[in-house]
């Protein structure tokens, strides 16, 4: 069994890899534990879609019967969106998924992995997990971090939810020599607040600084991605003081159900669905399509070399 085997590119992400075109990587935990059906799919088809406006090609990655999937068809999508059962992958279950011949979705540190082997530089998701509250007690700290420190992507991302501990979350970053540049303002955005009243470490404000510094960093030698933090657009975003006190009721519900490790971020996002009667959701959209917007810009400008 080779790299070779084990890789499936969509007819599409095949024609742009062979022509040297920009490519930008989707996961798809998102889709299976991050939204409800139907919006899951219609949103993943919209981000499709935003991707090839701006000029790239879009490649949604999962694991289905034993091969890594660079790019879905639309039957493969709609399947993956309706599916029970499916894994939840991380770095640590990458291998196993594959063995087992299950099908699996990838999180932001699985996509970050099957992305680089697929050559694929640059990737939109909507928030990375990070650092938990209470992470002191629970040691709930997650792969998404490290794996930034260790795979040469580009992610963009709305920040981090204020579900998680964000002061701990950019220290995290910053011990393992991660960028945290905001995108075209000081603070770091909290998905679905423009911001987090933390100032963010970096702030760049266009594509091609981003490309750059994503070139240099290959240049000096040093491994680890980038992860570009892009506020929501200001008409979809809930203001923090909005949506505290639902992450508040959120996570107090967690703690007495007893909810722990890959449980928690779905359990989270899908309760303030709920509590939000589904604004969360609208929000998590908007800011999704900003990010691939982003995300295409910076993989044109590297694909030019
Ligand atoms: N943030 C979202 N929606 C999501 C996730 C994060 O707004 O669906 C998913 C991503 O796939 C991320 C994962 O990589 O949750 C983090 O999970 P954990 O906290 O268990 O590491
Ligand atoms: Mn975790």
């Amino acid at each position: 069994m080779t790299l070779s085997d084990l890789l499936v590119l969509s007819p599409e992400v095949a024609a742009a890899r062979a022509e040297g075109r920009a490519v930008v990587a989707l996961e798809s935990t998102i889709i299976t534990h991050g939204m409800p059906f139907p919006q899951n799919v219609e949103t993943a088809r919209k981000v499709e879609a935003t991707v090839r406006e701006a000029g790239a090609v879009p490649a949604t990655i999962a694991i289905m019967a034993g091969r890594i999937h660079i790019g879905l068809t639309a039957a493969e999508l709609d399947s993956l969106g309706q599916a029970q059962g499916v894994m939840k992958l991380s770095r640590a279950d990458l291998a196993a998924c594959l063995a087992s011949g299950r099908t699996g979705a990838t999180t932001v540190a699985a996509t970050m992995i099957c992305a680089q082997l697929a050559g694929i530089a640059v990737f939109a998701t909507g928030g990375i997990g990070g650092v938990h509250r209470g992470a002191e007690e629970s040691f709930d700290i997650s792969a998404d971090l490290l794996e930034l420190a260790a795979t040469a992507v580009t992610v963009v991302a709305a920040g981090a939810k204020a579900i998680l501990d964000l002061p701990k979350t950019l220290e995290v970053l910053e011990t393992h020599g991660v960028p945290v540049i905001a995108y075209g303002q000081d603070d770091f955005p909290a998905f679905w607040s423009r911001s987090s009243g933390l100032r963010a470490p970096l702030r760049m404000d266009s594509a091609g600084a981003i490309a750059q510094a994503h070139r240099l960093r290959g240049v000096l030698g040093l491994p680890g991605g980038q992860l570009v933090a892009n506020p929501i657009p200001a008409e979809a975003e809930i203001p923090r003081a909005e949506i505290t006190p639902v992450i508040e009721q959120a996570l107090a519900e967690a703690a007495a159900q007893g909810i722990a490790a890959k449980a928690v971020t779905p359990f989270l996002l899908q309760r303030i669905f709920e509590l939000t009667e589904g604004r969360s959701l609208r929000s998590n959209i908007e800011l999704v399509l900003n990010n691939a917007r982003l995300a295409a810009a910076i993989a044109r400008d590297l694909a030019q070399g």
